[in-house]
Order: structure tokens, then sequence, then C-alpha cells
């Protein structure tokens, strides 16, 4: 999509945030040595969550986060690892992807030119339900489903649906002209990014051309739909808070 200078297709608004490519902002931070970091998402948004874009400058390694935080870690470009102490270090494949639990001691391996996308929160116990395990798996090893029967829309989950497990994590595939079946309005946030393709997102009472590389924010009750228009499908991964009581 085109843009003259002065101009931006991200937007932020009370309940939603549009962040498109033309605007990543590049950071460093001590605690991921060797990498530019672009934040999309954080807390200072309103989100509950951090969904951030890595990439390694070089050969790194870097640590779990901190005490109480669960990570979800999606191979973008390159070599990534994942090592869980006590077990063999796993390279994720193409569109490989690691769920590591609060608390799970583990190490994250960039090799030079590696790109990742991250999502990061803190973990909401629940009495009674056992703690979720790690998990490392690919999304093309995933099952696909229909959407509530309408094979023009896929889903994938990426996380065991058990209840230890605090947010999910799917992948919605649109074929061209398919699109959501109503406006959602629910009290769960979303992290999305968009994996490929493109369509009109409405977010709130705006309505945003998107494409492959935009990332979104969708607050509490953020009236959100989509609808795909392109020769290709349209592909999303996106992340909500899931299985806890929203009082
Ligand atoms: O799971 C969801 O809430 C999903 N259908 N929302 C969305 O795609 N905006
Ligand atoms: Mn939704």
């Amino acid at each position: 999509m085109r843009q003259t200078f002065g101009e931006t297709r991200s937007a932020f608004a009370a309940k939603h945030a549009l962040i498109s490519h033309d605007s990543h902002e590049q950071v460093t931070l001590p605690h991921w040595p060797g990498c530019a970091l672009v934040h999309l998402i954080t807390p200072a948004l309103g989100a509950e969550f951090t969904f951030f874009l890595v990439r390694a400058a070089e050969d790194t390694e870097i640590a779990a986060p901190a005490a109480g935080v669960e990570r979800f870690v999606l191979q973008r470009e390159g070599q990534v690892t994942v090592t869980i102490r006590g077990e063999d270090a796993a390279r994720l494949s193409e569109e490989g992807y690691a769920f590591l639990p609060a608390g799970c001691d583990h190490v994250l391996g960039l090799a030079h030119g590696a790109a990742a996308l991250v999502l990061e929160r803190h973990y909401r116990p629940l009495d009674g339900a056992a703690l979720p395990v790690p998990v490392v798996s690919a999304i093309p090893e995933v099952a696909v489903q229909p959407l509530k029967g309408d094979e023009r829309l896929m889903l994938q989950k990426l996380l065991p649906d058990a209840p230890g497990f605090d947010m999910e994590i799917n992948v919605m595939d649109f074929a061209p002209g398919a699109g959501l079946p109503y406006v959602e309005t629910h009290f769960m946030e979303h992290g999305l990014m968009l994996l490929d393709g493109g369509g009109v997102y409405r977010l709130e009472d705006a309505w945003y051309p998107v494409a492959a590389g935009d990332a979104i924010w969708m607050g509490p009750f953020c009236p959100q739909w989509f609808g795909a228009i392109g020769r290709g499908n349209a592909r999303y991964l996106i992340y909500k808070n899931w299985n806890r009581d929203p009082l």
C-alpha cells in the first residue's frame, strides 16, 4: 500500500490499534542481547500483554522472562531454537512455535539474521487446574477445522484446550471473500499478526485496509469484523486471553 511522506497506516484509538510496517520502531533491551526489537503492542496501549518482533543481529541466547511471565514464540525467519532445562535443544521449523509456561527455565537461541514474533504476559493461575506444559510444534502440523461449519474459514488451535492455559493462540485462514460471520464484541482482548494476504478489518467504527505484516490490538469489547479481499487467502495469527472469569 502506497504512502507519501508524513503519512502512516498505523492508527490508535481507545479500544484498538493498527500497527503497520512503516511505523516500526526498533529498540534494544538489556535482556535481549544482540537483538533489534519492534514492540507492536504493550500495556501502554491498554493491553495486558506484549507482542513484539525480534531480529537477531548476531548469534545470541535469550533467557526466560521474569518470574510469573509466560512466553509464546513463532519462528518467522532463520534458525530459532528453544532449550528447556534438562531437555535437548528443539529447532523451530518453518512457522514453528513454542509456548513456554511461566517458570519454565529455558533459553531461546537466535542465529544471526533469525526473526521471531513473541508474545509475553503475566500468567493467571486457576485454582485446581494443572499448570500448563510447554508446547513445541509448527503451524503446518496443527489440525485444521472449519469455523462454525464454513469450509471457507479454517481454524487451527495452536495451544491445548485445557483449563490451566489462560490464553488461546489460533490461526485463522480466510478464502477470498470469506469473512467473520458477525461483528464480534467480547470481553477478551486480541493481539493479531496478519501472516498472508489482506482484506478489510473493522475495528470499533473504523474500517481499515490491512495486509500481511500488519499487527492489530483489539481491546475488550472492541467491535471487530474481518473480510478477506484479494486473489489469495488471508491468514492471521490471533491471541486472546481465555479460560478465566472476567471478574
Ligand atoms: O476468536 C476470536 O475471537 C476471533 N474470531 N476474533 C477475530 O478474528 N477478530
Ligand atoms: Mn474476536
